[in-house]
């Protein structure tokens, strides 16, 4: 079954895309990588997913999966090597409740944070270092979230160690205080050194340029909520 052809669908900057192909690298899976343009989809997209139209898409045995924290759970259900979520269910159920938590209460916001301005933008601030406290208290005592090496949380948590920062910058803000949250900040030197994550991860003057723009588009007109 975990033989058969692996294609991954993505965007070169997607942080949902990069969990898919970090979790392939770890477990050591070859895979095509097709580049999708988000901005002129193809029907490839549109035949893969054609539901919610976004990559990352993963296709196993010309099945289309979508959504990256499914595709990570498929990936880990079918690949058995390197197993990236506990055996446990209650220790699963909580991987998978971080994993929501940093989505919503940290990638949205800051995202929102970086594209608005005013009292938006505080609001955004307040709810994201709000998150980034609980994921401080989190990590604290460990090397990775996962334990001694790199689990499915890391690999949902893991645009904190590379995306942030460009949002940071591009938005003038800080969220991730290395004075505040050192556990995170020794978290993300971890997971950055890992050979799977420094070697696959986007230029960061592309990064730069992509989410100033993006920033100018999104801005006028707050809708910063979808299209990283
Ligand atoms: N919840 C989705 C988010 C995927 C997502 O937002 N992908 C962006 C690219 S980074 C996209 O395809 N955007 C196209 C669109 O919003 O139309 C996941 O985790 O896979």
């Amino acid at each position: 079954m975990g033989s058969e052809e692996v294609k991954v669908v993505s965007f070169w900057v997607s942080p949902f895309g990069k969990r898919v192909e970090w979790a392939l690298k770890l477990k050591g899976i070859e895979y095509e990588y097709i580049e999708e343009d988000i901005f002129n989809k193809s029907n490839l997209l549109l035949q893969l997913n054609p539901v919610y139209k976004k990559v990352p898409v993963l296709v196993h045995a010309h099945k289309p999966i979508a959504e990256s924290f499914i595709i990570l759970q498929y990936i880990d259900e079918i690949w058995k090597q390197y197993p990236l979520l506990p055996q446990h269910p209650y220790q699963r159920a909580l991987v998978h409740f971080w994993a929501d938590f940093g989505e919503r209460k940290l990638l949205d916001t800051s995202w929102v944070a970086m594209c608005s301005s005013g009292d938006d933008k505080e609001e955004a601030l307040k709810v994201a270092r709000e998150a980034m406290e609980k994921i401080e208290e989190e990590i604290k005592g460990k090397k990775f979230f996962g334990g001694d090496n790199i689990g499915y949380l890391d690999l949902a948590l893991g645009w904190i160690s590379y995306w942030l920062p460009v949002f940071e910058e591009v938005g003038s803000m800080q969220i991730m205080d290395p004075l505040k949250f050192p556990a995170t900040t020794a978290w993300i030197t971890n997971f950055l050194s890992h050979p799977v994550i420094k070697d696959n991860l986007p230029p960061r003057d592309n990064m730069l340029v992509y989410f100033h723009s993006r920033r100018k588009a999104l801005s006028s007109s707050f809708q910063g909520w979808f299209k990283v």
